[in-house]
């Protein structure tokens, strides 16, 4: 395969082409430095023949647009990354002839076609090889030049969406973090030295067992949410952030109980395979998020990089016999709602804010069934600690059949509580405390009551109540 390639650095000079509508062929192998963006040329009129373009394809939302274009020999396409992150136009077969170094912000890679043949390729950091062989080679940011002396010059009509690729192998067995895996509350009286050690970690997880659909989680620890962070005010916290090798990213923390730059992401952005560390004072009561904040931001915390972290006041919180954690966030991805098969990131949706799962802890159904469900006993006292990892949804939540006798707006753990609440309103990047006394045996279902994505898109969770029932309080008939 004959045919040269550049990648060419913003500033440098622009190397204008005429616009070849049916005209003289041309050279190829040009350097193009410029994000400027040409429209896509037509080679010729249909029964004409074909002639070569020049054609730009932009790599914009974690998409080449367009995706799929038909161009004559001696064609120049340029792709023109207007992410804020670095992409790569990589062709599938590791002989083929698109092998670009990372495009960064801005930054265009060209390459002239001198002859004919089906060109397919990907983003090596955000497409994923499928090996089953059911699908295509390569899932996620793709593409493909077709380079034919018949092409119109111009993109195919859009087809329908291909069926999502089979469910892929799971990295991780269950990726919700279990709604009682909550720290035990400090009994020291005095202020220390913590060290809080966290690996960040993508992995494919099962997002809907229902229908057997997985997708590439990002994650603090393997779960979603990460693990429950838990500190006595004035400790003085180690943060010690690894990103493991296997990642295709860079990851970081901002915890919201810190004050400081970033609360911490700008002195942890780390590449795969490093560690870094920063120390913070824990000086506020309350209970807050934390999340990665690598950009684009929103897409990382909607792969489930999310948590909490609590501030114990001195003396500790009130006693109750039950304490649990549990996160809302939503999932965008490349599917539908209870569609099989393996689900990727899918960034206008994500744009859109048009989720297809809502989930408590991870996953559809992540708190329901045994051993997943929260569970108590009659007149047990309940304590939830419900954080919203978002990106973007806030939630009103509330747990069908029962009354919040306290809740802890906004994470507040120093004002006065509200009493007697049913829904509670925690912001995206938020958290909530409610308590409450669980008088009657019986399922009560955790929800975010904008129901239609409760019962659509899996925020639901239960909690069940065993021991005898009290007729003076609840009785049938
Ligand atoms: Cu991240």
């Amino acid at each position: 395969m004959a045919g040269e390639s550049s990648a060419g650095a913003k500033g440098l000079a622009m190397v204008v082409l005429g616009l070849l509508v049916g005209g003289a062929a041309m050279a190829g192998g040009f350097a193009i430095g410029s994000q400027t963006a040409r429209p896509i040329v037509e080679a010729g009129t249909p029964g004409t023949p074909a002639a070569p373009v020049e054609l730009t394809i932009h790599m914009k939302n974690f998409k080449f647009d367009p995706a799929s274009v038909e161009v004559a020999p001696g064609s120049t396409v340029t792709w023109v990354n207007d992410d804020d992150v670095y992409h790569t136009v990589t062709s599938d077969e590791a002989s083929g002839p698109l092998q670009s170094p990372n495009v960064e912000k801005s930054q265009t890679y060209a390459y002239t076609f001198a002859s004919e043949g089906t060109f397919n390729y990907h983003c090596t950091p955000h497409a994923a090889r499928d090996t089953s062989g059911h699908g295509p080679l390569y899932s996620g940011m793709t593409g493909t030049v077709k380079v034919s002396g018949t092409a119109s010059g111009t993109p195919p009509a859009p087809t329908g969406r291909q069926p999502l690729p089979p469910a892929r192998p799971v990295q991780v067995f269950e990726i919700g973090r279990s709604a009682a895996d909550v720290p035990a509350p400090i009994t020291r009286t005095s202020p220390q030295e913590v060290h809080v050690s966290l690996e960040t970690r993508e992995v494919v997880a099962v997002i809907d067992p229902s229908v057997n659909a997985t997708y590439t989680y990002w994650t603090f620890n393997g779960t979603v949410p990460g693990p429950m962070i838990r500190v006595l005010v004035n400790d003085t916290v180690h943060v010690h952030l690894t990103n493991a090798a296997s990642s295709s990213m860079t990851h970081s923390i901002d915890l919201h109980a810190v004050m400081g730059p970033g609360g911490g992401a700008t002195v942890t952005q780390v590449a795969p395979g490093e560690t870094k560390s920063f120390a913070f004072k824990a000086m506020r009561v309350g209970v807050y998020v934390y999340h990665c904040a690598s950009p684009p931001v929103d897409s990382h915390i909607a792969n489930g990089m999310y948590g909490l972290i609590l501030v114990e006041p001195e003396g500790g919180l009130p006693a109750v016999d039950r304490e649990y954690y549990v996160m809302q966030g939503e999932f965008y991805t490349n599917g539908t709602t209870g569609e099989a098969g393996h689900h990727f990131f899918d960034t206008d949706n994500l744009l859109a804010e048009h989720p297809t799962y809502v989930a408590f802890n991870g996953r559809k159904g992540s708190l329901m069934g045994p051993g997943r469900a929260l569970e108590a006993d009659v007149n047990d006292t309940v304590r939830i600690f419900f954080g919203v990892g978002g990106p973007n949804l806030i939630s009103s939540f509330h747990v069908i059949g029962q009354i919040f006798d306290r809740v802890y707006p906004e994470g507040d753990l120093v004002g006065d509580p509200h009493y007697n609440v049913q829904t509670t309103l925690v912001p995206a990047g938020g958290a909530s405390v409610v308590e409450f006394v669980t008088l009657v045996p019986g399922t009560y279902l955790l929800v975010d009551h904008s129901l239609t994505r409760t019962i659509q898109k899996g925020s639901l969770g239960a909690l069940v109540v065993t021991g005898p029932a009290d007729p003076s309080v609840y009785s049938a008939g």
